[in-house]
């Protein structure tokens, strides 16, 4: 059982927490209301990494995305944009906890160790992808082949310092009781603190919302390719019991023949979630279905695009179609009502807009961050306490 922090603010007059004082603020001295300052934590919070419950890991991560980048910007974006968000939860209060924020939610600094890996691989997969990815001729005959396959051995040398970084880093915060959410980056960054957290939660089962099933083995070459993510999983994560996804619309046809020869995978298409609803069917019920389908414990891989393309504007690869926000949202609130505990989460490939100024991909990843919390929290038995208005 989780408890809050410290004591919440009392309702008579809540003292204004600014500015920042030398000490660890604690809870009783945020204003939940206040308009919160850019160089503050997360949603504007003061917590520590010791004082929160939640602690959110950035890992700006992009090198294998194929269409357009940006997403390695994406936990920047989620920080800034968070401070519109209003940190007292209306849709939690109904589940007994309007205000996560007191559970202490804070989001690391990027690693720049992480910065310069994403560099590095960005780099050597860039020559790929403009080659349409490696092909595959034998390479020893083939200069140019050989070339791109030089390139594809060191992304995925990369990309298996990253999956080893991010298992240590989610072990250790697992270790102090934290809860851990992944801030991406492309969907491939994070598949070591699934690792990390499947050891620890075997039957372990991950709802993924994506458009796209992430099913391909090796695209473009690459071991961990973005489009490739449950694959890995599947592969690298034995104690992953099932993988559920949630808005797919968007898979090959050798996707789609693991999909069916794999009993771990459940998929509930965007299409044929659509035909029933026109048919009549309720969103809730079956959320309800999808929810059943899920372990008791569940790793919750949030990929944007899962969304319509309205919300997450310029993320990587957009589909049209795709979830709305309230049936998103809906969704993860009927896992947790079914009594399903969320153990941590990832919200990936969320990227910002080119132009600055226009802060709305960032917007909706950091209110899906702080639902994501929430929800967690309020799985795992945290309350508000005192007993908030539901
Ligand atoms: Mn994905």
């Amino acid at each position: 059982m989780l408890c809050p922090v410290t004591t919440p603010a009392p309702a008579a007059k809540p003292p204004v927490y600014r500015p920042r004082p030398a000490r660890a603020p604690t809870a009783g001295e945020i204003d939940p209301a206040a308009p919160s300052d850019a160089d503050e934590g997360i949603f504007g919070l003061p917590f520590t990494e010791d004082e929160a419950s939640v602690v959110l890991l950035p890992v700006p991560w992009e090198p294998t995305t194929s269409y357009r980048r940006g997403t390695a910007k994406g936990p920047a974006a989620i920080r800034a944009a968070s401070a519109q968000v209003d940190l007292f939860d209306i849709e939690l209060a109904t589940l007994g906890l309007a205000r996560p924020w007191s559970f202490g939610i804070h989001m690391r600094g990027e690693a720049p160790e992480l910065r310069a890996l994403n560099e590095q691989a960005c780099a050597s997969a860039l020559p790929v992808i403009n080659a349409g990815g490696a092909y595959e001729t034998d390479p020893r005959g083939d200069p140019t082949a050989r070339e791109l396959a030089r390139h594809v051995a060191r992304v995925d040398a990369l990309s298996a310092e990253l999956e080893t970084w991010l298992y240590e880093q989610t072990a250790a915060l697992l270790d102090r009781g934290k809860l851990v959410g992944v801030i991406g980056g492309d969907h491939s960054a994070p598949l070591g603190a699934i690792r990390a957290l499947a050891e620890r939660s075997p039957g372990l089962g991950i709802l993924h919302i994506d458009a796209h099933a992430d099913l391909r083995r090796a695209y473009e070459g690459f071991a961990q390719s973005h489009a490739s993510i449950m694959d890995n999983v599947l592969r690298a994560a034995p104690g992953v019991a099932r993988i559920v996804q949630v808005g797919v619309r968007d898979l090959c046809a050798e996707e789609l023949e693991l999909l069916r020869g794999e009993p771990r995978v459940v998929g509930f298409f965007e299409h044929s979630l659509r035909r029933r609803l026109h048919a009549g069917e309720s969103w809730r019920a079956i959320c309800e279905e999808i929810a059943d389908a899920l372990p008791p414990r569940v790793y919750v891989s949030f990929d944007i695009d899962g969304l319509d393309p309205a919300l997450c504007p310029n993320t990587g690869t957009p589909v049209p179609g795709g979830l709305s926000w309230r049936e998103a949202m809906t969704l993860l609130v009927t896992v947790v009502e079914r009594g399903r505990e969320l153990v941590g989460f990832d919200v990936v490939e969320v990227a910002p807009a080119p132009a600055p100024g226009d802060e709305w991909d960032g917007n909706v990843g950091a209110r899906l961050v702080y639902r994501l919390c929430g929800l967690a929290l309020v799985s795992q038995g945290a309350r508000d306490e005192p007993p908030g208005p539901g």
